[in-house]
């Protein structure tokens, strides 16, 4: 209630530049805001500029956190860190951005990140537009009026034109439903949920569950300061070496003259990397070939032995064959014990079609005294207990337990929500068998809701400031669009929306990816819909799509009146 009054207070205490920013006509609008945008990660500063700073209209953005940031804000495990090189895991908007922030590393740390975002929030002035510590917890479509209206926990009640869900796609932390899982009495933490204290794991017993991205990057660092680390595994994962570290002056210099060349490269690629595949079949290649392309795409570290590899091994069997077996070897090479390397020794999966982890001394950690690795496929988790865990097969005592268990991916964050469209409809209804989109950016039956790097765009499976800077910009163009021809709604049909998630399921069906038990699938979470979620076209051919559909007058939408 007191922050709805704050905002009342705000709006009466506007100055005449803010009024005026409000657009023309905006005494007649019957709405508090042009637009609502929830979340303020990389997604909705960005949009929170576009919108007001490039576009004058009014915004609200609505932030859980106490701060800006979004996945950086959240994610505060040790060895967070993205998985993108520091000079593209950044803004392009604004050249002189670009050039002025100096990253220390070639991958961006999580305080760094958090760092820039927080800069870039007050760079474009875009505070006094962001409701911290509020959670969106429902927006619903009013049909007569063609407005959202948007509630928050914070007893907020606004309405908008637009409503805009800068959520991510990994934000929606999942603790899994271990029996006893809330009886440990000793501390427990979720890596996407770290305390913003930071923990000291000094002279702790520690066990961590999951080894996905997340485990990967954290269980080096937890082996270095506890006591004893137990690590539970379900699978075992292909991670690639980062090679993090400084960046060569001379290689800095020489991106910072090729802004424009970078950007147009980056945005047209696949993967919105500076990463190409290979174009040859890996079977094309001799043996002795494919060893040299391999070493020198492990040797240089990053996602060039996934993302900028043969183009074919993520389709044909027998070429993936080549590259899993190859990195079966390597690992085999860096774990001391044999029975532990078998453990850590992926055979269940095709390389490439997991969200493939780069690591930082990963395989080293299971060399250590401290480090214990425990294959919960081979001994199930049977319980948590009061002092740490059951398997099958013995009983662990921890002073803290680490949950890496991951997301409710791409969906979990919009179905917390309750958006209703048309109808009443609740859009997570909507999606009991898997979401339904159209370009992974609207749904029909939900007029003026836009999905920033939403299920059914390229989003995760690329470098995410690429594809979500991609979205901003198209979404603002259609908001600008639908201003100047006097539109007030616009929505997808829904035969636009029957055919592109029909077209994303094809593209992932001609690949190997659905084989895989993975969170772009869904299999994380018991009863989630076995749905492949992301675009697997690529960053480049999506964003020709979306500009071609609306060179052709949008194309697959309706726009009222
Ligand atoms: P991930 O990649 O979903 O990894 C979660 C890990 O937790 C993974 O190893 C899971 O095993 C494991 N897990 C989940 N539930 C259980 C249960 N019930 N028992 C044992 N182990 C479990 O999440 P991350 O946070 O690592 O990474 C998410 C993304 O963030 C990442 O892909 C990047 O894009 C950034 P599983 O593999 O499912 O068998």
């Amino acid at each position: 209630m007191r922050r709805a009054l704050d905002h009342d207070q705000e709006e009466e205490g506007m100055s005449s530049t803010q009024q005026d920013q409000r657009g023309a006509g905006a005494e007649e609008r019957a709405t508090d805001f042009d637009a609502v945008v929830v979340g303020a990660g990389f997604s909705g500063l960005y949009m929170l500029h576009r919108l007001r700073n490039e576009m004058g209209l009014t915004a609200r953005v609505f932030e859980e956190g106490d701060g800006v940031g979004g996945t950086w804000y959240w994610n505060r495990y040790p060895g967070a860190r993205s998985d993108s090189d520091s000079y593209i895991y950044s803004y392009s908007f604004d050249k002189e951005l670009w050039q002025e922030w100096e990253w220390s590393e070639r991958y961006p740390g999580q305080e760094e990140i958090r760092g820039y975002l927080e800069h870039v929030a007050d760079r474009y002035d875009l505070r006094r537009d962001i409701q911290l510590s509020t959670r969106v917890i429902g927006a619903t479509f009013d049909e007569e009026k063609g407005v959202w209206e948007v509630s928050t926990d914070a007893g907020d009640t606004v309405t908008a034109r637009f409503f805009i869900a800068a959520v991510g796609a990994l934000s929606a932390a999942t603790r899994p439903d271990i029996p006893g899982r809330d009886a440990f009495e000793g501390e427990w933490y979720h890596t996407g949920l770290w305390p913003q204290e930071g923990v000291d794991f000094t002279g702790k017993t520690v066990g961590i569950i999951g080894t996905g991205a997340t485990g990967i990057q954290a269980i080096p660092l937890i082996a270095e300061q506890a006591e004893h680390l137990t690590v539970f595994q379900r699978t075992a994962n292909y991670a690639i070496p980062a090679r993090n570290g400084p960046v060569d002056p001379e290689v800095k210099k020489a991106r910072k003259e090729d802004y424009e060349g970078i950007w147009e490269r980056v945005r047209n690629s696949f993967a919105g990397h500076e990463l190409w595949f290979i174009e040859r079949g890996a079977l094309e290649d001799s043996p002795e070939q494919r060893e040299r392309e391999y070493r020198a795409r492990w040797d240089r570290g990053g996602f060039g032995l996934w993302v900028g590899n043969y183009q074919d091994i993520f389709a044909n069997k027998e070429a993936n064959d080549t590259i899993s077996e190859w990195m079966r070897q390597r690992i085999a090479e860096r774990v001391d014990d044999p029975e532990t390397a078998e453990k850590l020794t992926p055979r269940d999966h095709a390389f490439g079609t997991k969200r493939v982890p780069l690591e930082t001394n990963y395989y080293e950690a299971f060399n250590r005294d401290n480090v214990e690795l425990v294959d919960v496929k081979e001994t199930p988790i049977e319980e948590i207990t009061p002092t740490g865990l059951r398997t099958e097969h013995a009983e662990y005592e921890f002073d803290a337990l680490v949950f890496a268990t991951g997301f409710d991916a791409m969906t979990g964050p919009l179905n917390r929500i309750d958006i209703r469209g048309r109808g009443g409809r609740l859009l997570r209804e909507k999606w009991a068998e898997g979401p339904r989109t159209y370009l992974g950016l609207t749904s029909a039956g939900f007029p003026n809701l836009f999905f920033i790097t939403g299920p059914g765009s390229p989003s995760v499976l690329t470098n995410m400031p690429v594809s979500i800077e991609q979205h901003v910009e198209f979404v603002s163009k259609i908001v600008g669009d639908m201003r100047e021809r006097g539109a007030e709604t616009i929505e997808p049909t829904q035969r636009a929306e029957d055919e592109w998630s029909g077209h994303v399921q094809e593209l992932a069906h001609a690949t190997l990816f659905p084989e895989s038990a993975t969170w772009y699938m869904g299999a994380n979470i018991p009863g989630k819909p076995r749905v492949f979620m992301p675009y697997l076209g690529g960053a480049g051919p999506y964003r020709e799509k979306c500009d071609e559909i609306a060179k052709n007058d949008y194309e697959g939408f309706v726009l009222n009146p």
